[in-house]
């Protein structure tokens, strides 16, 4: 209630007073059947990174307002975009993204207010106690403009130097000011904004290791001495050479245990189908296991516009369709279809398999059928992944829709959704072998 009497200053001024309040209330009510209605079942946000950009884009938009509760400025509110040179303040794309987010009940993460990456030129040319000046001026221009707006702030980005270390991370603040100057910058921020939560964001700190453990001293130093900090945030940028740590969980929890709330703030995995479905759960689970991580945070809405799109990291594909990483999402987080949700298919109990079969062989090419059958409960629709070996390609499929990511194809039902309790269905595909005879992978299926 605060948060809404604050956001509304400065909406106020831009004549979106009714709008957000009207849409706030209307989101609060909606059915727990997206990730961010599931979330707030669970008392967490979910959000996404936004770029100013895409909001002109009706697919993008549709899906950001129906799926998210919080949205963070990809790029938009970091220095070089908000204070390209001294004093000069330029806020039109940050404002793009508040507006709309507000406009549509969605809060707002602030990301970031002092980082050594994306910081204009100038910045690094001030002496000591220019720089001291220039950084605070900075903090208190940039979230005096949205006070009252930002449920949480990342203050200090990405101080803490990768590997075994534990060392601060060179940059003009590091070099010129000493340790202290992320101390002075959460006391700025405090004295900035009030009401906004105050948070430490990093990279390579998601388990436990020399670096967290840096940042885990830092942060009880801070509270022991009454430094003003609220909350830890967790990049969770996860691949296969940084997959997701087995003591995730354990990690969260020593932070919050400090005393202060975690967030996962950029997450992203790289992959697809069941086996990137089966990480997305493990850190969902990893949140809603610890009391203290009060939400989530995923690094872009589809994996066309992913700063790692190669890796197609994201829940919805180029296509905005759902992936089965969004799928196993929403389900964590208890959704329709999920465990323990009253009123789908089944109770939320209904599940479906899948199995592959090749049904004819030629020189260049073959057929593929998939078996799509419901458990012991009755489906009204299934999502089913065929992820195709390296050069393969799909030249015909029947029996179903598809979308295709790369080398993944996610297949929803085209006539054939609904199915009763053990019953199944097919659908087929011809690939075009180019070269490579190997057989495609078929992920979980999914059943809703
Ligand atoms: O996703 C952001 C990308 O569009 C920018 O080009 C990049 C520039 O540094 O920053 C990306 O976001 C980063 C975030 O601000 C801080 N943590 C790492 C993110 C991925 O690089």
């Amino acid at each position: 209630m605060n948060m809404m009497l604050r956001r509304l200053s400065r909406a106020a001024a831009a004549g979106l007073v009714a709008a957000a309040a009207l849409t706030a209330a209307a989101h609060s009510a909606e059915a727990a059947d997206t990730l961010g209605s599931a979330a707030a079942g669970q008392g967490r946000y979910f959000g996404t990174a936004v770029a100013a950009g895409h909001l002109g884009e009706a697919d993008y938009t549709a899906t950001l307002d129906r799926e998210f509760g919080s949205v963070t400025p990809e790029n938009e509110m970091k220095w070089d975009a908000t204070e390209p040179s001294r004093g000069t303040f330029t806020f039109t794309s940050a404002d793009r993204i508040v507006d709309h987010a507000q406009s549509r009940g969605m809060d707002v993460r602030g990301h970031t207010l002092v980082w050594h990456s994306q910081l204009p030129s100038w910045v690094g040319t001030l002496g000591a106690s220019d720089l001291r000046t220039a950084m605070k001026d900075h903090i208190s221009g940039l979230m005096g403009h949205y006070k009252g707006e930002i449920h949480s702030w990342d203050v200090v980005n990405e101080a803490f130097q990768d590997g075994g270390s534990g060392a601060r991370r060179s940059s003009p603040f590091q070099d010129k000011l000493g340790d202290g100057f992320i101390e002075e910058a959460f006391r700025a921020a405090r004295a900035a904004d009030p009401a906004a939560k105050l948070c430490y964001n990093d990279y390579n700190t998601d388990g436990v290791n020399a670096k967290s453990t840096a940042v885990y001293n830092m942060v009880k130093d801070f509270t022991s001495r009454g430094v003003p900090i609220d909350c830890v945030g967790f990049q969770s940028h996860f691949n296969s050479n940084s997959p997701v740590p087995s003591d995730y969980r354990q990690n969260l929890q020593r932070f919050a245990d400090l005393g202060v709330d975690v967030q996962i703030t950029e997450l992203d995995i790289e992959g697809s189908g069941s086996a990137q479905a089966a990480d997305y759960t493990k850190v969902v689970q990893a949140c809603l296991a610890v009391e203290r991580c009060t939400g989530m945070t995923v690094w872009g809405v589809t994996d066309k516009y992913s700063w790692r799109s190669g890796g197609t990291p994201l829940l919805f594909d180029g296509n905005y369709a759902k992936k089965p990483a969004y799928d196993a999402v929403l389900s964590a987080l208890g959704g329709s279809g999920g465990p323990g949700e009253p009123g789908g298919p089944g109770e939320g109990t209904a599940t479906c398999t899948a199995t592959y079969t090749r049904t004819a062989d030629w020189n260049g090419g073959y057929n593929g059928e998939v078996t799509v059958t419901a458990g012991s409960e009755p489906i009204g629709s299934w999502t089913a992944t065929v992820t195709l070996p390296a050069r393969q390609s799909v030249s015909a499929l029947w029996n179903g829709t598809a979308a295709f990511n790369g080398n993944v194809m996610t297949v929803r039902p085209s006539w054939n959704g609904a199915l009763a309790a053990g019953t199944s269905t097919t659908f087929g595909f011809t690939v075009t072998k180019n070269g490579s005879d190997a057989a495609p992978a078929v992920g979980a299926c999914t059943a809703s």
